[in-house]
């Protein structure tokens, strides 16, 4: 592990104040993911993070690094142009699972497919957060939000199988409520050579919460519960085939 020197800022920015609501997920991906860039010495002057829009495409204006808050959806192919223009730049993507599953799933699917040298980090809260708890790609069927309020009767998308289903990627399915596993899959994506997903189960209290008439602790432990029962929820580190 490098030390950083003593004109590098911290990786945080101090002067830009998330917007995020109390209890949000999202601070804990932030502050861990900056750990280990700073562990590892990824900073202002070999990094750029990019997202798109919503709650978690706020997290790129936070870092000391450059960084790239796209349109909707759009957060791959500009972090795809980045790698593809300097190889040595660390290229991260943190954005929310509406962002890069929904209006971003195309993308998702062909920047995996061309095994792009990138990491993204998807802060998976089922929920639009940003625009008023409506439906996500995530959402599972029987859940009410604001768009389905007696659920939606469909199918969440797994990005994990479409993941998964390209042999040479790292891929890691993780939360907030895991600490430990959370900082492992990280950790492990920033080092991988190649494409690199991190499918982070993560929380919304105020509009997930809202749906499901759950406290932040509740939702906590709903999600705990969730993981447990749930075998498309299981937590794993899966570096290839
Ligand atoms: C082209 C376009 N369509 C729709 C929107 C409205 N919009 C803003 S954020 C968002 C959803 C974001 O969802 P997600 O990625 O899950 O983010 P979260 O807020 O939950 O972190 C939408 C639909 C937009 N900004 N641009
Ligand atoms: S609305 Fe949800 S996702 Fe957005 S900042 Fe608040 S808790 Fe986080």
């Amino acid at each position: 592990m490098s030390i950083p020197t003593s004109h590098q800022k911290p990786i945080l920015r101090n002067d830009n104040k998330p917007i995020w609501c109390a209890g949000c997920g999202l601070y804990l991906v932030e502050r861990i993911t900056a750990d280990i860039m700073r562990d590892l010495n990824w900073n202002q002057s070999n990094t750029v993070v990019v997202s798109g829009i919503g709650c978690s495409g706020r997290a790129s204006g936070y870092f000391n690094t450059d960084a790239i808050h796209t349109t909707h959806g759009r957060a791959l192919p500009v972090a795809e142009g980045i790698k593809l223009a300097n190889e040595k730049t660390n290229v991260l993507v943190i954005s929310g699972d509406g962002d890069l599953l929904s209006i971003g799933g195309n993308h998702l699917i062909h920047t995996a497919r061309r095994n792009s040298n990138l990491t993204v980090i998807c802060n998976r809260n089922d929920v639009y957060g940003m625009t008023g708890g409506q439906l996500a790609p995530t959402t599972s069927a029987d859940e009410p939000t604001k768009t389905t309020p007696h659920g939606s009767g469909i199918e969440p998308l797994s990005v994990e199988s479409i993941i998964t289903g390209y042999k040479k990627h790292f891929y890691a399915k993780t939360s907030v409520v895991d600490v430990k596993h959370l900082r492992d899959s990280i950790f492990a994506a920033l080092t991988w050579d190649g494409f690199a997903f991190v499918e982070v189960l993560s929380i919304c209290p105020t509009q997930r919460g809202s749906n499901l008439g759950l406290s932040p602790a509740e939702l906590n432990d709903f999600l705990k519960k969730q993981i447990d029962r749930d075998p498309d929820m299981k937590l794993k580190i899966r570096y290839n085939s």
